[in-house]
């Protein structure tokens, strides 16, 4: 994997960048819709190249290995093929589902021992079977084994949890160097700083995950609930310490907001639920604002979705025959929701580096938040 710098924004941090992968490449910055079953829900691929024109989607090891499980992906050749996106695909080390979906949990030096929200049965996550388990499904970039820690979070806890943070990356680095791709492309390996919102362990754990000199590095333990200041002064410590000509990328952010500001603050990647999830509750980001659908409001406006976006959804369905299908939970209500939202999400990164480009990113940041995050 390569990542080349582009542009430098001269009034923020901000930048633009192009990584290369044996998938092809992803233009920085950029949001990368969550695919954690290795389906992106409600969304066909071929939407997602013609209409979302996503770069890089990602899957989940611990979804992934529990269903339908690592022979079968193995069998199909990786996720790549199993699921038909050619393009390049980021998997998280399930350092993060385990703590969120699975049934008591026993986090150990070894590893973390589960049950699985599907069925109960009983798994034990180490990160060395992470790494194994992400060669399997196939992934571009690939995610070190980390634990998250909720907040608020004690200091010594979170000091312990980083520290073993850092002792399994280490655990990770080593078996990922030992092995390799299985499919014949290569594989990349980016690490995680933790450290809750103490800036003595995010200032350790930035230092530790800089020292490995990964071809990425990650900024997770973040958007769990900490007000957003703090999380904008942790994002802006940690990327004075991360080395600035490797992309960065923020796990889980966020918001139209929260993305802009992680951008200026020199963020590179993003990733998060809220666009998919939110449409299929009917919330739905547009060039004008947020629109909550099933409020009275739209029932008989049968202007487009989102005519100055564009695109399929934007254009070829009213706001009101989206509100019925939504409140009558039919299916298609679900598809074109998500296929707005990722649109429009992709249409604000590209936005973005579009700013960046031409130096004008901070000023067109004030006056887009503003109207984005206006509620309708
Ligand atoms: N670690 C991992 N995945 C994550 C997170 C993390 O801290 C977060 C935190 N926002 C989202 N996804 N492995």
């Amino acid at each position: 994997m390569q990542f080349t710098l582009q542009a430098t924004d001269p009034h923020s941090k901000a930048r633009t960048g192009l990584i290369t992968t044996d998938h092809g490449l992803i233009e920085t910055p950029i949001f990368m819709p969550v695919g954690t079953a290795g389906t992106v829900k409600a969304v066909h691929q071929r939407e997602l190249v013609a209409d979302v024109k996503a770069e890089i989607i990602l899957g989940n090891t611990y979804h992934l290995y529990l269903r339908p499980g690592l022979d079968i992906l193995e069998k199909a050749g990786g996720l790549h093929r199993f699921n038909g996106w050619e393009r390049p695909i980021l998997t998280d080390s399930g350092g993060y589902q385990v703590y969120s979906l699975s049934n008591t949990r026993k986090i150990k030096e070894e590893g973390v021992t589960f049950k699985s929200h599907i069925d109960g049965s009983k798994h034990v996550f180490t990160p060395e079977g992470v790494m194994d388990i992400q060669r399997i499904i196939g992934a571009d970039i690939i995610m070190a084994f980390d634990e998250c820690t909720p907040y608020p979070c004690e200091y010594g806890y979170a000091r312990a949890s980083m520290e073993m943070t850092h002792r399994w990356l280490t655990r990770c680095i080593d078996r990922f160097d030992a092995t390799e791709g299985k499919y014949g492309y290569r594989q990349t390996l980016f690490p995680i700083v933790q450290g809750s919102t103490y800036k003595d362990l995010r200032q350790q754990s930035a230092e530790f995950v800089a020292e490995q000199q990964r071809d990425g590095n990650a900024i997770g333990g973040l958007a769990v609930g900490e007000p957003a200041e703090e999380m904008y002064t942790t994002i802006e410590q940690v990327n004075a310490i991360l080395p600035s000509d490797k992309p960065r990328y923020l796990m889980g952010v966020g918001t139209p907001e929260n993305i802009l500001e992680a951008i200026a603050l020199g963020i590179d990647m993003f990733d998060c639920v809220m666009p998919t999830r939110n449409a299929r509750h009917g919330v739905l980001y547009t060039t004008q604002g947020i629109i909550t659908i099933k409020n009275e409001r739209w029932k008989d406006d049968f202007s487009p979705i989102d005519a100055e976006l564009g695109g399929y959804a934007g254009t070829c369905y009213s706001k009101a025959y989206l509100r019925h299908l939504i409140k009558s939970e039919e299916i298609l209500g679900a598809q074109i929701a998500s296929l707005q939202n990722l649109t429009f999400y992709l249409w604000l990164v590209k936005e973005a580096r579009r700013e960046i480009n031409t130096g004008n990113f901070v000023k067109w940041k004030a006056s887009m938040t503003k109207k984005l995050m206006q509620r309708l």
